[in-house]
């Protein structure tokens, strides 16, 4: 039987883009496993993708499939492009093509399959545009600010780190490759500290854990510098030379006693100063800014405090100091719009909505959107306002096309479903936000039935709606091919290799001497100073009257958003939806682990059951993203809570900045099956 290994990479949301290895035999892919040749991955892929053939050879939406009398019948894939294209050409003549708003986000993260394609192809039709803001706007837009980029340092380098903060992240279950290298730095005697309301598994095997209240880590990070300021910490001379706003930032803290911060961020004063002087004396200091932190009303001005924290001691200096984190700013651009507009595609100016905003994008009473097309995302899961968004989905007068690749929640409100290959059936490129890798994919297999990727569907649809410009028809490899040539890297080794290195060379601290990506060159701290945003819910005393506890909604290990999340193994390994619960919490409403429980506000509910756990505080509770609404009791998820309300910073979502109350569910009779998931 014939064997062959093909190179490819993992490309779910996640920052460790894992290359692996799919062993193919008669056309299917038999088994896949990490690279042992990329250093970042090392082998491993992380216990839900060791199972990836699960959902490669699971249910699968493998026809075409249109809406007749309700239901969503097989036909075609020429017949469902057509009643596709019919649809999206009646808004278009009827309402003009920014009533078409393509929506789609990072189930895969490739550069041909996803981020780029409408900026490719349906912008040129004039289509309204979408500001991908769900997952990392807030932190993104704070670094922009501060350092010009998302220039996370190098993981590899982060053992030389002496001090190590994860602050609002849980990369064991988010990211795990982080892992060995924090254990790297532990051996050699780093302190590793986590920042968390939460003691989730990753502040379990800290050497400290700062259970910080929901939304306030601005408030911690000015009292932090406030402590390294008077403790002599700062390196004056290297700020100097480097550092916009110090001594205006200096002059407001001032406005920051450590007592001051103890209070809003409920923290011991000493744990604050213990930590500050630990900073003001260890170098070199990682900061790690998770993802996790930035779901709040004061989200931008949080990771912009912490971010000015890197900036004061001069961490820079040393490979494996300073900022970790999102590591984007570090490849190559691959800018799919600019290179089209370059041979001469027009794309009209038009209107741009803000993803988080579905809800309200939908029931808009003005200039309303009158056709989707949806792809790589799950909106009617994981999108915040969940019953704003179906109400908005259900239009009689909305027209709605899915690419996917399974029948989730939202393939439930198509008109027409188009069948999406998975990863190891078409070709993809892949920068990565957790490591300097950039990744080949290559295609391993044919797809079953009439799977096609999402570029070679909306090449068809556009052709049908009679764009036409020879660009748009460029084949994956070609355009693969002239943004590998744009950004300087050499696609035939790349695809041979699987994978290249980008960005600075490992140990080498690329910004020691400056050279920040900012317009002066220098981190900018003056524009606006750094300051603490309150959550919008998370710390007011009046809506708590009535809604007493804040939920938080991370990651779980087993599930990647609600991807993974109707498979018998995943659902039994990541448990059902849960609300976990503080004793005190459980005590005071008669909820015990196992009770069949209620979690709303005025935004709508959810059910689940309760565990009870000392993991988290009294009036901040928190459950696992994402459940599929459909197969949770209730029909809905934790997202019929969670707010559409802008941050701060960069239009960014508010997912954990989330009062609810949790309530015995009426009806229900004894106790639920309990798992005790230990999953986070
Ligand atoms: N297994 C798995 N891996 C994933 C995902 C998944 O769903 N499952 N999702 C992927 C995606 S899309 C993303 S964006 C990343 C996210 O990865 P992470 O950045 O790790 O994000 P979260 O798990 O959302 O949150 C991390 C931690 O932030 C904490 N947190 C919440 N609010 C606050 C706060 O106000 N302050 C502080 N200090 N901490 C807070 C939470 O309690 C949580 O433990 O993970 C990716 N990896
Ligand atoms: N309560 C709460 N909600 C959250 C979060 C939270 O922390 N709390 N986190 C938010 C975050 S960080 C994020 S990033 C979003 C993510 O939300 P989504 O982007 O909706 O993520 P997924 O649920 O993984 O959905 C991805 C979908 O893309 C499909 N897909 C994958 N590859 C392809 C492909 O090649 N072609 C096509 N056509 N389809 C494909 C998959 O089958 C899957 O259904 O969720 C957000 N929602
Ligand atoms: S989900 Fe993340 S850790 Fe798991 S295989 Fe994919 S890239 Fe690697
Ligand atoms: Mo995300």
């Amino acid at each position: 039987m014939a064997r062959t290994t093909v190179l490819g990479c993992c490309p779910l949301d996640c920052p460790d883009t894992c290359a692996w290895e799919a062993t193919v035999e008669d056309g299917r892919v038999v088994a896949l496993r990490g690279s042992k040749r990329q250093p970042f991955t090392a082998g491993a892929l992380c216990g839900k993708v060791n199972r990836y053939l699960d959902l490669l050879d699971g249910e699968r939406v493998t026809e075409a499939l249109v809406r007749r009398d309700g239901a969503l019948v097989p036909v075609s894939l020429d017949e469902a492009l057509d009643v596709a294209a019919a649809g999206l050409r009646r808004a278009i003549d009827e309402h003009g093509a920014e009533s078409v708003l393509p929506f789609f986000f990072a189930g895969t993260q490739g550069i041909l399959q996803a981020m780029g394609l409408p900026q490719r192809l349906l912008y040129a039709i004039g289509t309204s545009r979408l500001d991908t803001t769900i997952c990392t706007a807030a932190w993104q837009a704070a670094a922009r600010q501060t350092f010009g980029a998302s220039i996370g340092g190098d993981p590899e380098d982060l053992p030389n780190a002496r001090l190590i903060i994860l602050w609002g992240a849980n990369p064991l279950s988010t990211g795990m490759h982080l892992w060995k290298y924090v254990l790297a730095a532990q051996r050699a005697g780093a302190h590793v500290v986590c920042i968390d309301p939460l003691r989730s598994g990753t502040a379990e095997r800290c050497d400290e854990h700062v259970a910080v209240h929901p939304g306030t880590d601005a408030a911690l990070a000015l009292a932090l510098m406030r402590v390294i300021r008077d403790e002599g910490g700062v390196d004056e001379g290297w700020v100097a030379d480097h550092v916009t706003g110090w001594p205006e930032l200096a002059a407001r803290l001032e406005e920051w006693p450590v007592e001051r911060a103890a209070a809003i961020c409920r923290v011991d004063a000493e744990t604050i100063r213990t930590l500050g002087r630990r900073v003001a004396a260890t170098r070199p200091t990682s900061i790690n800014v998770g993802l996790g932190l930035q779901r709040h009303g004061g989200a931008g001005a949080a990771v912009r405090a912490i971010m000015a924290i890197t900036a004061l001691c001069g961490d820079w200096r040393f490979p494996g100091g300073g900022l970790a984190g999102i590591t984007g700013g570090h490849f190559p651009e691959m800018p799919a719009l600019a290179l089209a507009k370059r041979a001469g595609v027009v794309y009209p100016p038009v209107r741009t909505l803000n993803m988080s905003r579905l809800g309200e994008v939908l029931n808009a009473a003005a200039d309303p959107v009158k056709a989707l097309v949806v792809f790589n995302c799950n909106p009617a899961a994981t999108s915040p306002d969940q019953l704003a968004v179906r109400r908005g989905l259900e239009r009689d007068d909305l027209f709605t096309v899915v690419l996917e690749q399974r029948l989730t929640d939202t393939c439930g409100y198509a008109d027409v479903v188009l069948p999406a290959t998975m990863q190891p059936e078409h070709f993809d490129l892949h920068d990565a936000y957790g490591h300097l890798y950039l990744s080949w994919n290559e295609r391993a297999v044919d797809a079953p039935g009439s799977c096609l990727p999402n570029s070679e569907l909306l090449r068809r649809l556009l052709l049908r709606l009679g764009v036409d410009h020879p660009v748009l028809h460029r084949s994956d490899l070609e355009v693969a091919r002239e943004l590998c040539e744009h950004a300087g890297v050499d696609l035939d080794r790349l695809r041979s290799e699987g994978f290249v290195r980008v960005g600075p060379a490992r140990g080498s601290a690329p910004f020691a001497d400056g050279g920040f990506p900012t317009a002066s060159g220098r981190i900018e701290l003056a524009d606006p100073l750094p300051t603490y945003v309150p959550p919008h819910e998370a710390t007011d005393d009046l809506l708590a009257e009535r809604f007493p506890l804040v939920l938080l909604a991370p990651a779980g290990r087993f599930f990647l958003n609600s991807t993974f999340a109707q498979l018998p193994w995943h659902r039994a390994k990541q448990g059902p939806p849960t609300v976990f619960l503080n004793p005190v919490d459980a005590a005071s409403r008669g909820i015990e682990t196992g009770t069949v429980v209620r979690c709303h506000n005025d935004r709508g509910a959810w059910e689940g059951l309760a565990e009870v756990t000392d993991a988290t505080r009294a009036g901040v509770a928190f459950t696992l993203k994402t459940q599929w609404p459909s197969l949770s009791p209730g029909g809905t998820n934790v997202n019929a809570c969670t707010p559409e309300r802008d941050a701060d910073l960069g239009g960014a979502p508010t997912f954990h900045d989330n009062r609810v109350e949790v309530v015995v569910a009426a009806g229900a009779v004894g106790r639920g099956r309990v798992q005790t998931t230990g999953s986070r």
